[in-house]
């Protein structure tokens, strides 16, 4: 029998709104499958008859609650995410069926650990050498008991076909996606990086029978034909590091109310993971395992294709800056961080700067005066 959780009325109406909808979606008969990581191969999901949703914490929420069980120092985005899980706050961690996760960063999976206490969890052993002969061949098997995974969950048999359909699906999904972010190619961009992020963001959290593609494109079309009276002249900044969504309203929203543009984001949620597609002519296992170790995630050693990338978006999106988010406590990040800057300042001339931040609101101040300095050094570069 389906509840809601015992906190329920406790929450705000956007809260409860948001259990509601998923409350629905599961007396309808939805199966939920809770992800933390872009290794996450969702077509498995899909192919088991279940959606995916994205966990990920975002806001200083259920952090304090976290700081119990977890080190204070950890990434705020690992304690948020627990922290909402285990205070029963976060909807779709609590309507969740099961979570698959991945061996990423240290912390990650050590909160699996303790989360597997509240859901079944599966961990996928994520290759993070995987330029040797063996990652591409353990990462596949790791995706075939991904797979039986889900099946015991759901009592379910994961197809050819069905994994075939889903592979297909997320490829048009993806493709869109790509399709959206390239509108801030223009130049001016004809509508903000925040809105395109947003939206971006929303295909995560799809959970009607209404078609997700047909959606993102026609956002896509309605973007590209905006007019915008105020973007000449504007600076283009790309962003780098660690996933921003916890941080979007305190560093982007702020960035772009200052004066620049927000163009393009070079982490697991922008252009160079998405347009990574699964070959649909070749063994579903094999070529899903394959397009998810291109992944280039700071988890990686070593991670090079990463600066490949960062210079092809700087061209592509014709940056101006960039600016490279490290969450506290974000060790990968923060190492290649040091790359980072020698590669933009250095090699290619440009404006770089590094926020090391959190969830919270204490830094607000210092950091709009370091986006303040940093939008008139790329006016004057
Ligand atoms: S593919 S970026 S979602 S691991 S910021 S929790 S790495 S300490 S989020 Fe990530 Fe997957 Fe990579 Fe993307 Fe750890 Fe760093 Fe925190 Fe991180």
């Amino acid at each position: 029998m389906l509840s809601l959780p015992k906190n329920f009325e406790s929450f705000n109406d956007a809260r409860k709104k948001s259990f509601m909808a998923l409350y629905e979606a599961k007396q309808a008969g939805k199966k939920v499958v809770g992800t933390f990581c872009s290794y996450t191969p969702v077509e498995l999901i899909n192919a088991a008859g279940a959606i995916s949703v994205g966990l990920c914490g975002k806001s200083e929420q259920g952090i304090a609650e976290a700081e119990t069980r977890l080190p204070k120092t950890l990434c705020p985005l690992i304690k948020a995410s627990y922290g909402m899980a285990m205070t029963d706050q976060c909807p779709y961690f609590y309507f969740s069926d099961g979570i698959l996760a991945e061996t990423t960063c240290d912390g990650k999976k050590k909160m699996y650990e303790l989360m597997s206490l509240l859901k079944p969890v599966h961990v996928m052993n994520l290759p993070q050498g995987r330029d040797q002969a063996m990652a591409i061949e353990s990462w596949t098997e790791e995706v075939k008991r991904a797979a039986k995974f889900l099946e015991g969950l759901f009592n379910v048999t994961i197809t050819e076909d069905k994994l075939h359909d889903a592979i297909v699906y997320r490829n048009k999904v993806r493709k869109a996606i790509v399709d959206l972010y390239e509108v801030a190619k223009m130049k001016p961009s004809p509508v903000s990086g925040y809105e395109i992020s947003t939206v971006a963001e929303s295909a995560d959290f799809h959970f009607t029978d209404d078609d997700l593609v047909a959606k993102i494109e026609r956002t896509t079309r309605e973007f590209k034909e905006r007019i915008r009276n105020d973007g000449e002249g504007r600076p283009r900044v790309l962003i780098t590091g660690c996933p921003n969504a916890g941080v979007r309203d305190k560093i982007i929203k702020r960035l772009e109310e200052l004066g620049a543009d927000y163009v393009c984001a070079d982490n697991c949620a922008g252009p160079r993971t998405q347009k990574f597609m699964v070959d649909e002519n070749s063994d579903p296992y094999r070529a899903i395992a394959e397009r998810y170790l291109k992944i280039n995630c700071s988890v990686m050693t070593p991670n090079t294709a990463r600066f490949d990338d960062i210079k092809a978006l700087i061209d592509e999106y014709q940056a101006d800056g960039v600016i490279e988010i490290v969450l506290h406590g974000c060790h990968t990040f923060a190492v290649e961080a040091y790359t980072t800057m020698n590669i933009v300042q250095n090699d290619l001339g440009m404006p770089y700067m590094r926020l090391d931040t959190d969830f919270s609101q204490s830094d607000k101040g210092q950091i709009e005066t370091r986006l303040g300095a940093f939008i008139e050094m790329m006016t004057a570069a």
